[in-house]
């Protein structure tokens, strides 16, 4: 029979237990981080905290904060909570701006994170039979290890692709056989044309999932890929500081991400005031690890933004869930004073029937910011005449003002020019950083 879940019990904790549980694991990380890690005992003795002060989940709210900066600060093993000689891996995040993250794990970590990847995998409806095709890279990034890792451990067969050589990949996935692929909702898009232009016929292939994630993206482009490559498209969150991927995944009911609390707590804090908002509430995702030994982080600031539930799955799952990223603070645009987030335009492209072929212009003319979307239209339009074209054009700037309330310019590209991604999709060129 199928498994429903990777870790039943634990999944389907109740939610005393999982309180309890992050209590106990919650004091013990905060102890071993204040002896063994110097920049959080400088910083919990600043703040006036002690580890004793940690009774419960409740007191989270008393540790400082860790940030990307504190990180970069202490490159490259400052914030190791081990000995080296106790650290069997390293990956770093992908940042573009500035030194990397290193991060570290131990073996009983490479375990963990295989673990919550598993739970990702069997979530999406994979056992032991199945052919995982990991299309993420493999590298310092964390994408193609995590779900490697995961596949492994609940007896897949692993197929350790990386990500690029697009043909190659559409070869692989007919003549391996793969039945869930993994990579970035960018790439299951490239892959997706590739699959057509090869003239092979989605549903005939033995692909049935995918888990893709690394990147934001929206419930309108899942269920574009869904319908390219007649799947169930499936997200996974995660981030190099608090794991990698796995942090979070969605079930069968695609109602948010499960967090996989007994590992991880999670907190949403208003993003100025950086005080908890309810449940419901959108703010800045928080992450505190409460098992890791080699990198723990210690309410981490992800800069994320999302909400959490922690109402009952029908998936029978009790982890917290959290939403679809929305976008992140550093990835808002601010147009003329509106906030914008690319995603909010990829929503409205795709309810107006293009494919998620764009890119996002910004710039500053006369002190005033313009926007301008470029956006891929199929040949069969782009073949119409200028006249058709040109009223196809305002039909999306009226859509786009209805919705975000901006003035944008909309250029309609021809097809197979914007640029495609093996990797995180960039859609954003904001020319307003040149003249600052
Ligand atoms: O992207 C880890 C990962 C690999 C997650 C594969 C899922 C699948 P980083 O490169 O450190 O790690 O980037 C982390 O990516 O803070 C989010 O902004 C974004 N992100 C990750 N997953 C999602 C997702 C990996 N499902 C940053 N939806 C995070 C939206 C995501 N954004």
């Amino acid at each position: 029979m199928k498994m429903k879940y990777w870790q039943e019990e634990i999944e389907t904790a109740s939610r005393e237990t999982l309180d309890s549980l992050q209590s106990e694991r919650l004091i013990a990380t905060v102890k071993r981080v204040y002896e063994k890690v110097p920049m959080y005992r400088q910083r919990m003795d600043e703040a006036g905290v002690k580890p004793e002060d940690i009774k419960s989940i409740k007191d989270i709210t008393k540790l400082p904060f860790t940030t990307k900066q504190d990180l970069r600060d202490t490159y490259p093993y400052g914030m190791f909570a081990v000995p080296m000689n106790e650290v069997v891996e390293l990956h770093a995040s992908s940042g573009t701006t500035g030194k990397q993250v290193v991060v570290g794990y131990t073996e009983k970590d490479v375990h963990t994170w295989g673990e919550i990847c598993a739970r990702a995998l069997v979530a999406a409806g994979a056992d032991e039979t199945d052919f995982v095709h990991v299309s993420y890279g493999y590298g310092l990034f964390t994408g193609g290890f995590g779900l490697h890792y995961g596949a492994q451990q609940i007896g897949a067969t692993a197929i350790p692709v990386s990500a690029g050589q697009t043909k190659r990949q559409v070869t692989i996935l007919e003549d391996f056989g793969s039945t869930i692929l993994c990579c970035t909702p960018s790439y299951a898009m490239t892959i997706a044309e590739a699959v057509e232009q090869a003239g092979i016929d989605a549903a005939k292939l033995p692909l049935k999932a995918g888990i893709f994630g690394a990147e934001p993206w929206t419930e309108e482009m899942r269920q574009y890929i869904e319908d390219k490559l007649k799947i169930k498209a499936y997200d996974i969150y995660g981030l190099t500081e608090v794991m990698g991927p796995g942090v979070s995944f969605t079930c069968e009911h695609q109602c948010g991400m499960h967090v996989n609390e007994d590992h991880f707590i999670i907190e949403v804090l208003d993003p100025e005031t950086f005080e908890p908002v309810p449940d419901g509430t959108i703010g800045e995702i928080v992450f505190t690890c409460i098992t890791k030994e080699a990198f723990p982080v210690i309410r981490y600031r992800t800069k994320d933004l999302g909400y959490v539930t922690r109402e009952k799955c029908e998936c029978g799952r009790t982890f917290a869930r959290m939403s679809k990223i929305l976008g992140r603070t550093d990835d808002m645009l601010i147009i003329r004073g509106v906030n914008v987030f690319p995603s909010q335009i990829e929503t409205v492209l795709l309810e107006q029937g293009y494919a998620p072929n764009y890119m996002l212009i910004v710039d500053r003319v006369n002190n005033a910011d313009t926007l301008e979307v470029q956006v891929e239209v199929t040949p069969e339009i782009f073949s119409d005449k200028a006249a058709a074209l040109t009223s196809y054009e305002k039909k999306l700037q009226v859509a786009i003002r209805e919705l975000l309330g901006i003035q944008a310019a909309v250029k309609l590209v021809a097809p197979n020019t914007i640029q495609r991604f093996e990797g995180k999709a960039k859609r954003v060129i904001d020319n307003r950083k040149l003249h600052d």
